[in-house]
C-alpha cells in the first residue's frame, strides 16, 4: 500500500494563512482536543453544556474575537473564522455558545450601542463574567421575524416589554438578553434587558435530539420593565437583528467546516483499519469516492469562507454573499456526516465515535440562522432583483 498524502491540508490553503492565523487555530484546536473532548460525550447525554469552562475560553479569548478594544482580542476576520472551525470541530454547541456571544450579543451592542453600553457590557461579555442571548425568533414568527408579536410600549423614560421569544440559545444561563421588539408604531428595536429584572423567565427547553449540549430557551416577557437607556441608541427597523445575523452566518460558514473535518478524519481513519472482506475499507472502490467527497466539499468550503473573511476584513463583502456560504458549508458538512455515518456502519450511531453528535448537530444548524430554503430565497433576490418574501 502507498503512503497517503497529507489530507489535512489537501490544497495547501495554510500558505494563504499568517503566522498569527496559523497560531490562534492550533491553540484552540489544542484547547478543546484537551479540555472540551474529554467531558463532550456525557454533556451530550446528559443535554448540558459545560458552564465550568468558560473561564477558560474567555482566557482563550475567543468572547468577541474579532473586537477591536474593550479587553477584547482584536483578531481578523480569518482568524475569528478558524476559532469557529476548531470549536465546531469539538461540538456545534460550543460553536453556537461562543457564536452568540460574540456575533449576537456583543456585535449589537458594539455597532447600536451606545459608549455607555459598550464600556458597561463588553469587558464583562469578553471575560465570560456576563453571558448573553439573543431573543428574535418567536412561537409564530422564525423565518419572517418582521411579524413579531413582542411588543414595546414607551412609558416616559422607560419601555414596558410583553411578549414571548423561542428556540433562544443560552437563555436562561444569561444574564443579559438581547431582545427585539415593536414599538407602538412598530418600529423594530432592540433592548437589552437584564435578566434578573422582574416579568423576565426563561424555561428551559428540553427534548432536543440535535444540539444537545447547548441550552435552548424560551424568553417570557410580562410586563418587563427597561429604562430608556438600555435601548440600543443607533439601529431601528429589522435591519439591526439582520445585521447581527450576517456576523453570526459569517462564523457558521466556517464553524460547519469543523464539523466536516471531524467526520472527514474519523473517516479516514476508519476506512484504513476497519477490515471488511480481508481488507480495509479503505481499499474499496467506493468508499474511496466517499472520502473524496468529502475533502472535495471540505477544501471548496474553506476556499469560499476564506476569501469571504478577507473581503469581510476589508470591508466589501455582502450579506448576500454570507448567505450563501452559510447554505453552502453546512448542507455540505451535514451531507458529509451523512455519508460519515454510513461509512462507519454500525459504530456509528454510537458515541464512541463523534460523526452521529455532529449529523444531529448539523440538522439544527442548518435550520437556525436562517434555513437553508431561507438563504437560497436570500441569494435568488440577489440574482433577480425580486423579493421571493413580499
Ligand atoms: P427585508 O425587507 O429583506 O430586509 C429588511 C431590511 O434589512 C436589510 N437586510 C439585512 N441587513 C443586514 N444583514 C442581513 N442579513 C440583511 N437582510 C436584510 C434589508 O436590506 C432591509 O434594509 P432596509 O434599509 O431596506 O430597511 O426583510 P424581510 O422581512 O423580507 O426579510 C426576509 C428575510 C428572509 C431575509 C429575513 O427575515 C431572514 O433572514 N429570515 C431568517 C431569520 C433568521 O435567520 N433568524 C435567526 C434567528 S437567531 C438564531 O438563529 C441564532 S442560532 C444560535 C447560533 O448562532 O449559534
Ligand atoms: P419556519 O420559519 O416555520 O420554517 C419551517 C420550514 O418552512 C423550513 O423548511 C423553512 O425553510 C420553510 N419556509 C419558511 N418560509 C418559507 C418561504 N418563504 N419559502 C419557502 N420555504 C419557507 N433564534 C433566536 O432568535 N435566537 C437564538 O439564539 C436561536 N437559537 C436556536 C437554537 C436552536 C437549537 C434552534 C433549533 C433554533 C434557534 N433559533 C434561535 C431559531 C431559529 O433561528 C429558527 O428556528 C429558524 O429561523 C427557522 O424558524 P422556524 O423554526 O420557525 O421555522
Amino acid at each position: 500500500m502507498k503512503k497517503g498524502v497529507n489530507t489535512n491540508d489537501f490544497f495547501g490553503i495554510d500558505s494563504l494563512l499568517n503566522e498569527d492565523e496559523i497560531q490562534v487555530r492550533e491553540s484552540v484546536r489544542q484547547w478543546v482536543e484537551k479540555r472540551f473532548m474529554p467531558v463532550i460525550n456525557q454533556h451530550n447525554r446528559d443535554a448540558t453544556f459545560p458552564m465550568d469552562l468558560v473561564p477558560e475560553l474567555a482566557e482563550l479569548g475567543v468572547f468577541g474575537a474579532n473586537i477591536d478594544g474593550y479587553d477584547c482580542a482584536g483578531l481578523n476576520n480569518v482568524a475569528y473564522g478558524l476559532i469557529m472551525q476548531e470549536l465546531e470541530r469539538g461540538d456545534s454547541g460550543l460553536r453556537s455558545f461562543v457564536s452568540v456571544q460574540g456575533a449576537l450579543v456583543m456585535y449589537p451592542i458594539l455597532a447600536y450601542g451606545s459608549e455607555a453600553q459598550k464600556d458597561r457590557y463588553l469587558p464583562k461579555l469578553a471575560k465570560g463574567e456576563m453571558i448573553g442571548c439573543f431573543g428574535l425568533t418567536e412561537p409564530d414568527h422564525g423565518s419572517d421575524p418582521g411579524g413579531m408579536k413582542t411588543r414595546a410600549k414607551r412609558d416616559g423614560d422607560k419601555w414596558i416589554l410583553n411578549g414571548a421569544k423561542m428556540w433562544i440559545t443560552n437563555g436562561s444561563v444569561s444574564d443579559i438578553a438581547i431582545v427585539w421588539a415593536k414599538d407602538e408604531e412598530g418600529i423594530v428595536r432592540g433592548f437589552i434587558v437584564d435578566t434578573k429584572t422582574p416579568g423576565f423567565s426563561a424555561p428551559e427547553m428540553k427534548g432536543k435530539f440535535s444540539l444537545r449540549a447547548s441550552i435552548t430557551s424560551e424568553l417570557v416577557l410580562d410586563d418587563v420593565v427597561v429604562p430608556d437607556d438600555h435601548r440600543l441608541p443607533n439601529v431601528e427597523g429589522l435591519k439591526g437583528p439582520l445585521g447581527c445575523l450576517t456576523q453570526a452566518r459569517y462564523g457558521i460558514s466556517w464553524g460547519a467546516l469543523g464539523a466536516a473535518m471531524a467526520c472527514y478524519d474519523s473517516s479516514v481513519e476508519y476506512a484504513k483499519t476497519r477490515i471488511q472482506f480481508d481488507k480495509p475499507l479503505g481499499s474499496f472502490q467506493l468508499v474511496q469516492v466517499k472520502l473524496t467527497d468529502m475533502l472535495n466539499e471540505i477544501v471548496k468550503g474553506q476556499l469560499l469562507s476564506l476569501h469571504l473573511g478577507r473581503m469581510k476584513d476589508e470591508g466589501t463583502y455582502t450579506f448576500h454573499q454570507v448567505s450563501l456560504a452559510k447554505m453552502n458549508n453546512v448542507n455540505a458538512a451535514l451531507e458529509i456526516a451523512r455519508s460519515a455515518r454510513d461509512l462507519h456502519g454500525a459504530n456509528g450511531i454510537t458515541d464512541e465515535y463523534p460523526v452521529i453528535r455532529h449529523m444531529v448537530n448539523l440538522e439544527t444548524v442548518k435550520t437556525y440562522e436562517g434555513t437553508h430554503d431561507i438563504h437560497r430565497l436570500i441569494v435568488g433576490q440577489a440574482i433577480t432583483g425580486i423579493s421571493a418574501f413580499t
